[in-house]
Protein backbone atom coordinates (compact mmCIF):
# COMPACT_ATOMS: atom_id res chain seq x y z
CA UNK A 1 0.00 0.00 0.00
CA UNK A 2 1.22 3.09 -0.88
CA UNK A 3 2.10 5.60 1.72
CA UNK A 4 -0.29 8.10 2.75
CA UNK A 5 0.03 11.69 1.84
CA UNK A 6 -0.09 12.90 4.89
CA UNK A 7 3.60 11.21 6.41
CA UNK A 8 5.37 12.10 3.26
CA UNK A 9 7.67 14.74 2.96
CA UNK A 10 10.13 16.48 4.74
CA UNK A 11 11.44 15.89 8.38
CA UNK A 12 9.68 19.27 10.05
CA UNK A 13 12.64 17.93 12.76
CA UNK A 14 16.00 19.14 11.62
CA UNK A 15 19.20 16.92 12.02
CA UNK A 16 21.03 19.63 13.63
CA UNK A 17 24.32 19.26 10.95
CA UNK A 18 26.48 20.75 13.54
CA UNK A 19 25.02 18.71 16.09
CA UNK A 20 25.88 15.54 14.09
CA UNK A 21 29.32 16.90 13.39
CA UNK A 22 30.07 17.52 17.20
CA UNK A 23 28.34 13.46 17.93
CA UNK A 24 30.67 12.30 15.24
CA UNK A 25 34.07 14.22 16.08
CA UNK A 26 33.26 12.50 19.99
CA UNK A 27 33.01 9.30 18.05
CA UNK A 28 36.11 9.62 16.35
CA UNK A 29 38.28 10.32 19.65
CA UNK A 30 36.55 7.48 21.07
CA UNK A 31 37.31 4.99 18.12
CA UNK A 32 41.12 5.56 18.12
CA UNK A 33 41.10 3.24 21.58
CA UNK A 34 38.50 0.87 20.38
CA UNK A 35 38.80 -2.49 18.51
CA UNK A 36 35.58 -3.84 17.93
CA UNK A 37 32.36 -1.65 17.78
CA UNK A 38 29.14 -2.59 18.98
CA UNK A 39 26.15 -0.65 17.15
CA UNK A 40 22.79 -0.39 19.00
CA UNK A 41 19.53 -0.40 16.50
CA UNK A 42 15.95 -0.48 17.58
CA UNK A 43 14.03 -4.10 16.54
CA UNK A 44 10.90 -1.69 15.88
CA UNK A 45 12.44 0.65 12.98
CA UNK A 46 16.35 -1.11 12.68
CA UNK A 47 16.83 1.06 9.64
CA UNK A 48 15.66 4.66 10.98
CA UNK A 49 17.73 4.27 14.10
CA UNK A 50 20.83 3.50 12.61
CA UNK A 51 22.68 6.58 11.22
CA UNK A 52 24.42 5.93 8.08
CA UNK A 53 26.67 8.57 8.33
CA UNK A 54 28.62 6.68 10.79
CA UNK A 55 29.30 3.81 8.06
CA UNK A 56 32.06 6.42 7.13
CA UNK A 57 33.84 7.20 9.78
CA UNK A 58 34.40 3.97 11.13
CA UNK A 59 35.47 1.51 7.99
CA UNK A 60 38.63 -0.37 9.98
CA UNK A 61 37.17 -1.11 12.84
CA UNK A 62 35.14 -4.51 13.16
CA UNK A 63 31.29 -4.35 13.78
CA UNK A 64 28.81 -5.91 15.15
CA UNK A 65 25.21 -4.63 14.97
CA UNK A 66 22.88 -5.40 17.94
CA UNK A 67 18.99 -5.62 17.09
CA UNK A 68 17.63 -4.74 20.25
CA UNK A 69 14.19 -4.85 21.72
CA UNK A 70 13.12 -7.91 20.00
CA UNK A 71 11.10 -8.59 22.56
CA UNK A 72 8.61 -5.81 20.91
CA UNK A 73 8.42 -7.40 17.27
CA UNK A 74 6.80 -10.59 15.60
CA UNK A 75 9.74 -13.44 15.40
CA UNK A 76 9.24 -13.54 11.76
CA UNK A 77 10.10 -9.40 11.12
CA UNK A 78 13.12 -10.33 12.98
CA UNK A 79 14.38 -13.18 10.96
CA UNK A 80 13.59 -11.19 7.62
CA UNK A 81 15.86 -7.89 9.65
CA UNK A 82 18.16 -10.99 10.11
CA UNK A 83 18.50 -11.96 6.67
CA UNK A 84 18.27 -8.62 5.43
CA UNK A 85 21.86 -7.69 7.29
CA UNK A 86 23.61 -10.94 6.78
CA UNK A 87 22.75 -10.45 3.02
CA UNK A 88 24.76 -6.95 3.59
CA UNK A 89 27.88 -8.70 5.18
CA UNK A 90 27.20 -7.28 8.61
CA UNK A 91 27.57 -9.28 11.56
CA UNK A 92 24.55 -9.23 13.33
CA UNK A 93 22.62 -10.60 16.53
CA UNK A 94 19.16 -10.23 18.24
CA UNK A 95 18.68 -9.88 21.79
CA UNK A 96 16.37 -7.94 24.20
CA UNK A 97 16.89 -6.96 27.75
CA UNK A 98 14.96 -10.38 29.27
CA UNK A 99 17.00 -12.67 27.60
CA UNK A 100 18.75 -15.02 30.54
CA UNK A 101 21.89 -15.69 28.14
CA UNK A 102 22.17 -12.20 26.10
CA UNK A 103 25.17 -11.07 27.64
CA UNK A 104 27.14 -14.80 27.49
CA UNK A 105 25.48 -14.87 23.09
CA UNK A 106 27.44 -10.79 22.99
CA UNK A 107 30.42 -11.87 24.52
CA UNK A 108 30.76 -14.77 22.98
CA UNK A 109 30.24 -12.97 19.32
CA UNK A 110 32.76 -10.06 20.49
CA UNK A 111 35.70 -12.77 21.09
CA UNK A 112 34.90 -14.74 17.70
CA UNK A 113 35.17 -11.85 15.77
CA UNK A 114 38.16 -10.58 17.58
CA UNK A 115 39.59 -13.97 17.26
CA UNK A 116 39.32 -13.49 13.67
CA UNK A 117 41.65 -10.50 14.07
CA UNK A 118 44.27 -12.33 16.03
CA UNK A 119 43.97 -9.79 19.02
CA UNK A 120 46.69 -10.98 21.75
CA UNK A 121 45.80 -8.13 23.83
CA UNK A 122 43.00 -6.51 25.82
CA UNK A 123 39.74 -6.00 23.58
CA UNK A 124 38.30 -2.91 23.62
CA UNK A 125 34.82 -2.18 23.04
CA UNK A 126 32.43 1.11 22.35
CA UNK A 127 29.17 0.70 21.94
CA UNK A 128 27.20 3.61 19.78
CA UNK A 129 23.76 4.28 18.76
CA UNK A 130 21.31 7.01 18.93
CA UNK A 131 19.15 7.98 21.98
CA UNK A 132 17.23 4.99 23.89
CA UNK A 133 17.92 2.40 21.61
CA UNK A 134 19.34 0.39 25.17
CA UNK A 135 23.14 1.20 24.91
CA UNK A 136 23.19 1.65 28.76
CA UNK A 137 20.97 -1.61 29.31
CA UNK A 138 23.19 -3.70 27.37
CA UNK A 139 26.61 -2.03 29.01
CA UNK A 140 24.85 -2.86 32.37
CA UNK A 141 23.82 -6.16 31.84
CA UNK A 142 27.66 -7.03 30.04
CA UNK A 143 28.99 -5.61 33.17
CA UNK A 144 26.95 -7.43 35.46
CA UNK A 145 25.88 -3.87 36.83
CA UNK A 146 27.37 -3.69 40.16
CA UNK A 147 31.16 -4.78 39.13
CA UNK A 148 32.16 -1.19 38.06
CA UNK A 149 31.32 2.66 38.58
CA UNK A 150 28.52 4.68 36.78
CA UNK A 151 30.26 5.07 33.40
CA UNK A 152 28.07 3.44 31.40
CA UNK A 153 25.43 6.96 32.48
CA UNK A 154 26.21 9.61 29.61
CA UNK A 155 27.64 12.13 30.69
CA UNK A 156 29.40 10.50 34.05
CA UNK A 157 32.74 10.36 33.04
CA UNK A 158 34.67 10.96 36.02
CA UNK A 159 35.32 6.60 36.48
CA UNK A 160 38.13 5.02 34.79
CA UNK A 161 38.11 5.05 30.93
CA UNK A 162 37.77 1.42 30.70
CA UNK A 163 35.45 -0.77 32.16
CA UNK A 164 36.02 -4.52 32.73
CA UNK A 165 34.08 -7.07 31.38
CA UNK A 166 36.37 -9.89 31.80
CA UNK A 167 40.04 -10.89 31.89
CA UNK A 168 39.84 -9.98 27.55
CA UNK A 169 37.32 -7.45 27.45
CA UNK A 170 36.60 -3.68 28.37
CA UNK A 171 33.97 -1.22 27.45
CA UNK A 172 35.14 1.47 26.70
CA UNK A 173 33.31 3.93 29.32
CA UNK A 174 30.62 6.02 27.76
CA UNK A 175 28.39 4.99 24.75
CA UNK A 176 28.46 6.59 21.75
CA UNK A 177 25.37 8.86 21.01
CA UNK A 178 24.91 9.54 17.73
CA UNK A 179 22.05 12.24 16.40
CA UNK A 180 19.90 10.38 14.30
CA UNK A 181 19.92 10.92 10.68
CA UNK A 182 16.01 12.16 10.35
CA UNK A 183 15.86 11.26 6.23
CA UNK A 184 11.92 12.65 6.15
CA UNK A 185 8.64 12.92 7.18
CA UNK A 186 7.95 8.61 8.19
CA UNK A 187 11.99 8.55 9.64
CA UNK A 188 10.99 11.28 12.16
CA UNK A 189 7.54 9.55 12.83
CA UNK A 190 9.60 6.37 13.43
CA UNK A 191 11.97 7.69 15.84
CA UNK A 192 9.17 9.48 17.77
CA UNK A 193 7.31 6.56 18.29
CA UNK A 194 10.59 4.61 19.92
CA UNK A 195 11.50 7.54 21.94
CA UNK A 196 14.74 8.29 19.68
CA UNK A 197 13.82 11.81 19.57
CA UNK A 198 11.49 13.53 21.78
CA UNK A 199 7.44 13.15 20.50
CA UNK A 200 6.80 16.94 21.27
CA UNK A 201 9.13 18.05 18.42
CA UNK A 202 6.24 16.76 15.67
CA UNK A 203 2.76 16.82 16.04
CA UNK A 204 1.60 14.35 18.46
CA UNK A 205 -1.60 13.31 16.35
CA UNK A 206 0.08 12.83 13.63
CA UNK A 207 2.63 10.31 15.21
CA UNK A 208 -0.88 8.37 16.17
CA UNK A 209 -2.31 8.59 13.30
CA UNK A 210 0.97 6.99 11.76
CA UNK A 211 0.79 4.48 14.48
CA UNK A 212 -2.89 3.47 13.70
CA UNK A 213 -2.23 3.53 9.79
CA UNK A 214 0.87 0.57 10.94
CA UNK A 215 -1.22 -1.48 13.40
CA UNK A 216 -4.11 -1.27 10.32
CA UNK A 217 -1.39 -2.43 7.73
CA UNK A 218 0.29 -5.27 9.81
CA UNK A 219 -3.44 -6.31 10.83
CA UNK A 220 -2.60 -5.67 14.35
CA UNK A 221 -4.71 -4.98 17.49
CA UNK A 222 -6.48 -2.30 15.84
CA UNK A 223 -7.23 1.26 18.41
CA UNK A 224 -10.92 0.31 18.40
CA UNK A 225 -10.19 -3.11 19.81
CA UNK A 226 -7.90 -2.05 22.37
CA UNK A 227 -9.88 0.79 23.81
CA UNK A 228 -12.54 -1.45 23.27
CA UNK A 229 -14.94 1.46 21.23
CA UNK A 230 -16.38 1.49 17.99
CA UNK A 231 -14.32 2.27 14.71
CA UNK A 232 -14.38 5.37 13.21
CA UNK A 233 -13.55 6.52 9.71
CA UNK A 234 -12.45 9.68 10.22
CA UNK A 235 -9.07 10.14 12.80
CA UNK A 236 -10.20 12.70 14.59
CA UNK A 237 -13.79 11.20 15.25
CA UNK A 238 -11.35 7.94 16.87
CA UNK A 239 -9.40 10.12 19.08
CA UNK A 240 -12.25 12.23 20.01
CA UNK A 241 -13.81 8.64 21.32
CA UNK A 242 -10.60 7.31 22.74
CA UNK A 243 -9.90 10.45 24.54
CA UNK A 244 -13.21 10.03 25.74
CA UNK A 245 -12.90 6.55 27.39
CA UNK A 246 -9.48 7.94 28.71
CA UNK A 247 -11.38 10.61 30.37
CA UNK A 248 -8.54 13.21 28.56
CA UNK A 249 -11.33 16.21 29.14
CA UNK A 250 -10.32 19.92 28.68
CA UNK A 251 -11.97 22.79 29.94
CA UNK A 252 -15.28 23.54 28.48
CA UNK A 253 -15.97 19.93 28.77
CA UNK A 254 -13.93 18.92 25.13
CA UNK A 255 -11.95 16.66 25.08
CA UNK A 256 -7.75 17.02 25.08
CA UNK A 257 -6.50 15.23 21.89
CA UNK A 258 -3.09 15.72 22.56
CA UNK A 259 -3.23 14.56 26.43
CA UNK A 260 -4.94 11.32 24.37
CA UNK A 261 -2.50 11.31 21.68
CA UNK A 262 0.07 11.21 24.67
CA UNK A 263 -1.69 8.32 25.97
CA UNK A 264 -1.41 6.37 23.20
CA UNK A 265 1.90 6.71 22.68
CA UNK A 266 2.81 5.47 26.12
CA UNK A 267 0.26 2.64 25.64
CA UNK A 268 2.22 1.67 22.05
CA UNK A 269 5.71 2.00 24.23
CA UNK A 270 4.44 -0.26 26.92
CA UNK A 271 3.47 -2.81 24.36
CA UNK A 272 -0.10 -2.83 24.28
CA UNK A 273 -0.53 -3.50 20.44
CA UNK A 274 1.12 -6.36 20.64
CA UNK A 275 4.16 -6.94 18.56
CA UNK A 276 4.67 -4.83 15.90
CA UNK A 277 7.54 -3.84 13.53
CA UNK A 278 7.41 -0.22 12.19
CA UNK A 279 10.10 -1.61 9.20
CA UNK A 280 10.16 -4.03 6.83
CA UNK A 281 13.21 -4.65 4.95
CA UNK A 282 12.02 -3.77 1.67
CA UNK A 283 11.98 -0.34 2.36
CA UNK A 284 15.79 -0.67 2.17
CA UNK A 285 16.17 -2.04 -1.18
N1 LIG B 1 11.30 -3.76 26.08
C1 LIG B 1 12.60 -3.51 26.13
N2 LIG B 1 13.04 -2.34 26.66
C2 LIG B 1 14.37 -2.12 26.69
C3 LIG B 1 15.31 -3.06 26.19
N3 LIG B 1 16.55 -2.54 26.36
C4 LIG B 1 16.39 -1.33 26.93
N4 LIG B 1 15.07 -1.08 27.14
C5 LIG B 1 14.47 0.13 27.73
O1 LIG B 1 14.66 1.21 26.83
C6 LIG B 1 14.88 2.43 27.54
C7 LIG B 1 16.20 3.05 27.07
O2 LIG B 1 17.27 2.18 27.45
P1 LIG B 1 18.74 2.73 27.68
O3 LIG B 1 19.59 1.54 27.98
O4 LIG B 1 18.74 3.84 28.69
O5 LIG B 1 19.06 3.33 26.23
P2 LIG B 1 20.29 4.26 25.75
O6 LIG B 1 19.75 5.67 25.71
O7 LIG B 1 20.62 3.77 24.38
O8 LIG B 1 21.40 4.09 26.73
C8 LIG B 1 14.88 2.06 29.01
O9 LIG B 1 13.59 2.32 29.51
C9 LIG B 1 15.17 0.56 29.01
O10 LIG B 1 14.62 -0.10 30.12
C10 LIG B 1 14.81 -4.30 25.64
O11 LIG B 1 15.54 -5.18 25.16
N5 LIG B 1 13.46 -4.45 25.63
MG1 LIG C 1 22.30 5.55 27.88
Amino acid sequence: MDLPAQFKGESPVSWYPGHMLKAEREINKKISQVDIILEVVDARAPLATRNFRFDNISTSKPRILIINKTDYIPEESLYEWIDYFKSQKITVIAVNKYLKNASKLLLNLIISEVEKLKFCTLTRVLIIGVPNVGKSSIINYLINKNKACTGPVPGVTRCQQLIKVNDNISLVDSPGIMTPRIDNLESALKLALVAAIKDRLLDRLLIVEYLAYKLKLNGSCQFADFYKISDMDDFSDLINKIGLKKGKLAKGGLIDTGQTAIGIIKDFRDGKFGLLCLEHPDVAI
